[in-house]
């Protein structure tokens, strides 16, 4: 994350990391039960290679091996494109141990994310938030999970051209100083309502350069896959019983 600040320990319930092969990869956001969205470019269908680190405020703390779930199906959207960005999103499905049902043992740090409806909106110049351990101005990445607002901004295609398709959204600050950046890819864009839901509104995908004026950050709609999500996840249940 360029800009923003660090996040405190148990500030940004929903964020998760993807681990692949002992390392942070990417960000993800939990949806509960057995469920994590993160970008189909974070990911590649090997379940094996992948794990899911929940409660991580500083990446040190990876060596402490709590909260790192085994992940059992990794669902890539079937029309990802990855020259494009087109369709960047991916559904990880933990696995559900025996010795915890739920694929989550309970803990007070961790909370799901509210996934947005079809029709949900919220406007141009809302303001939402962004978290990841990815790099920051310098290019260095993060030790402690860094979080930061960004503005909801409409018609991207001035910034993008055709490279902007259906199913993408812009976030950024009107000054450049504030964007999500490389390694926080797949973790979440998080906007709340006037109750208080807060909803994962996007997904960290792409963009050029990160802080620059003209620049904005490029992020999956989640909405707009509102109907690929109930299906996949809805799907799985049904095929447990
Ligand atoms: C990346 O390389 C990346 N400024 C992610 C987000 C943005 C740029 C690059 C948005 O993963």
């Amino acid at each position: 994350v360029v800009g923003g600040e660090e996040a405190l320990p148990t500030q940004i319930q929903w964020q998760v990391a993807v681990v692949e092969d002992g390392q942070i990869h990417c960000g993800g956001a939990y949806l509960g039960g057995c469920w994590v969205l993160t970008a189909a470019h974070c990911v590649r269908p090997k379940p094996k290679a992948f794990q899911i680190k929940f409660s991580i405020w500083k990446k040190l703390s990876l060596l402490n091996t709590t909260d790192i779930v085994p992940v059992k199906n990794i669902i890539i959207h079937q029309d990802y494109n990855p020259s494009t960005y087109q369709n960047d999103i991916a559904l990880v499905q933990l696995k559900e141990l025996n010795l915890m049902p739920g694929c989550l043992k309970p803990n007070p740090a961790v909370r799901a994310v509210c996934v947005p409806w079809s029709t949900l909106q919220f406007q141009p110049g809302s303001t939402c938030s962004i978290s990841g351990w990815g790099r920051n101005k310098v290019g260095d990445t993060a030790n402690i999970l860094k979080w930061a607002n960004v503005t909801l901004i409409e018609d991207c295609g001035k910034y993008y051209s055709d490279r902007f398709y259906e199913g993408m959204e812009c976030a950024g600050d009107l000054e450049g100083k504030v964007d999500s950046c490389q390694g926080d890819s797949g973790g979440p864009l998080v906007c709340t309502d006037a109750s208080g839901m807060s909803y994962v509104w996007g997904i960290v995908s792409w963009g050029e350069k990160c802080g620059e004026v003209g620049f904005p950050g490029v992020y999956t709609k989640v909405a707009h896959y509102f109907e690929w999500i109930r299906f996949h996840m809805g799907w799985q249940a049904v095929t447990k019983f």
